[in-house]
């Protein structure tokens, strides 16, 4: 094979310093004689080009099968560019930015489920940013055989694709890298050498962690209300979706008592949860949440009060416990923003867990250009994590957490994706379910705007059971029959 195109490219990534040689320490604390920064080949034109081909080619030699392409952002968006344009062949963009809230896609371009999409990729260290890309196509129904890569760096990164069914086909592995490099007389004997030491010594063991929508709890309610040290909410609520086959929470935004005791009253047997919020009550009294407190107890559901704490540790235990509203007293569950940290966990907590109480974190919101995403929801979560013995949950608009213990709750959902017109974004209980992960539907509007609430609600419930039952197949029967009948 002629390896002059080869050799040129090895020359130029030397010369525009996409490598550059010495001791780098790198992010793991480790020091390595060997950094990649391959982001200035975007400045050099030419050199964009001969990578482009190159790993087109490096494709076409592998006889790699594929209908699409799909760059890892951000490097390698350009390349894919590239290749896609000159080829004519259909592209796909993986959206980078965490995820908005529902209708946000997380692949851009013409998605066509049982296609093969080829991933392409400049570094390849541990493959998990391969894998990452390739979890979000699979999700979408793509198939993901292959990803092409310019560098191997030889550090296991092949081997974890593999495990996961993608091969991985490079145009250099570091070592092929060093050689020619050194063939070019552009680095001396001794540094060829401590790469490949570097490369002996530095190879990831680290497992790639099972995506959190992978291990969607195949488990169905009932086996999870039995987890060891599940949170005795977290068990109640799961035990009356099994036993209910429900696992829908009417959100009950009305202003009146009365029509909110209807509601209870009526929906009831259709429900697992009933959500409030008592400060839109034009008449609120103490009896008022009494009797919801009956009608909960009478058809089997869980209140949970809308109260989103935000405040300080010491302000939210005030409002959680007193105040008109006297929430802690009727209320099973609440939730919390985590803004001010998790003071506002263990605020709650001092009144909550004493009553057998559980509360929700909020790791993602349903509106439009909500700032709970990214950076701040992976803190939800691990406040949630670290508080299990009061937290039992989310809020969120998908699984968030691998943990079967926790429990997703999911508002902002409607038999149709869409919006109110006041930034509230709409998925289907589908949506939300069964490719989600999350296991309750919050639905309000949805509801109590249809001219027959109680079949409305009905439908509902079918809907959101029928995606769940789509997302564990039809285990719920067999484990029914263990869970413990509630006297
Ligand atoms: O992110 C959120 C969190 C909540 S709790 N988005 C939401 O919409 N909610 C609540 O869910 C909101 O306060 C309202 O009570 C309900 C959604 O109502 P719907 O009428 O839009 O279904």
């Amino acid at each position: 094979m002629n390896m002059e195109p080869w050799k040129d490219l090895a020359a130029q990534l030397h010369r525009v310093q996409a490598l550059k040689f010495g001791n780098f320490l790198l992010k793991s604390g480790v020091t390595s004689p060997v950094y990649f920064d391959l982001r200035v080949i975007v400045s050099h034109p030419d050199l964009m080009n001969q990578v482009a081909n190159l790993l087109y080619h490096t494709a076409g030699n592998a006889e790699v099968r594929y209908n699409s392409v799909c760059g890892v952002p951000y490097t390698a968006l350009p390349l894919a560019t590239i290749i896609c344009s000159k080829h004519l062949l259909p592209m796909l963009i993986r959206r980078k930015e965490a995820k908005d809230y529902g209708t946000k896609r997380l692949v851009e371009g013409t998605i066509n489920p049982g296609e093969t999409c080829l991933i392409i990729e400049d570094v390849v260290t541990s493959g998990s940013s391969v894998l990452e890309t390739a979890e979000v196509l699979q999700r979408e129904g793509l198939q993901v055989t292959d990803a092409i890569v310019l560098v191997d760096r030889e550090q296991g990164g092949r081997e974890k694709l593999a495990e996961r069914g993608i091969r991985l086909h490079s145009v250099f592995t570091l070592s092929q890298l060093m050689d020619l490099l050194h063939t070019l007389g552009v680095v001396n004997s001794e540094t060829v050498q401590s790469v490949r030491r570097f490369i002996q010594e530095n190879q990831v063991t680290v497992t790639v962690p099972t995506p959190v929508h992978d291990s969607l709890p195949a488990m169905s309610y009932s086996s999870r209300a039995l987890l060891p040290g599940i949170h005795p909410i977290a068990s109640q609520l799961l035990t009356i979706m099994a036993q209910k086959k429900t696992n829908l929470c009417l959100s009950a935004d009305v202003t009146e008592a009365s029509e909110l005791l209807l509601l209870a009253a009526e929906l009831g047997p259709s429900i697992c949860m009933l959500k409030t919020h008592v400060d839109i009550l034009m008449d609120f009294t103490t009896e008022v949440s009494s009797s919801l407190r009956g009608l909960a107890d009478r058809h089997q559901f869980l209140l949970f009060e809308d109260r989103k704490f935000a405040d300080i540790g010491n302000t939210v235990k005030h409002q959680y416990e007193g105040g008109i509203y006297r929430i802690s007293s009727w209320s099973d569950v609440v939730n919390a923003h985590v803004v001010s940290g998790p003071g506002v966990v263990k605020g709650l907590q001092e009144v909550g867990r004493p009553l057998g109480r559980g509360c929700l974190v909020i790791a993602e919101m349903s509106s439009q250009g909500s700032l709970a995403i990214g950076d701040y929801t992976k803190a939800a979560v691990k406040i949630a994590e670290d508080h299990m013995d009061f937290v039992f949950g989310f809020i969120s608009g998908h699984r968030v957490s691998s943990k079967p213990e926790l429990l997703h709750l999911t508002p902002g959902v409607q038999m149709q994706a869409g919006g109110d017109g006041l930034g509230q974004q709409y998925q289907t209980p589908h949506d939300v379910i069964a490719k989600g992960g999350s296991d309750v539907i919050i639905v309000g509007r949805g509801i109590l705007s249809a001219a027959n609430r109680l079949q409305a609600a009905e439908l509902y419930k079918k809907a959101g059971w029928e995606a769940y039952l789509s997302r564990t197949g039809d285990v719920e029967q067999d484990d029914l029959a263990n869970v413990p009948k509630k006297s």
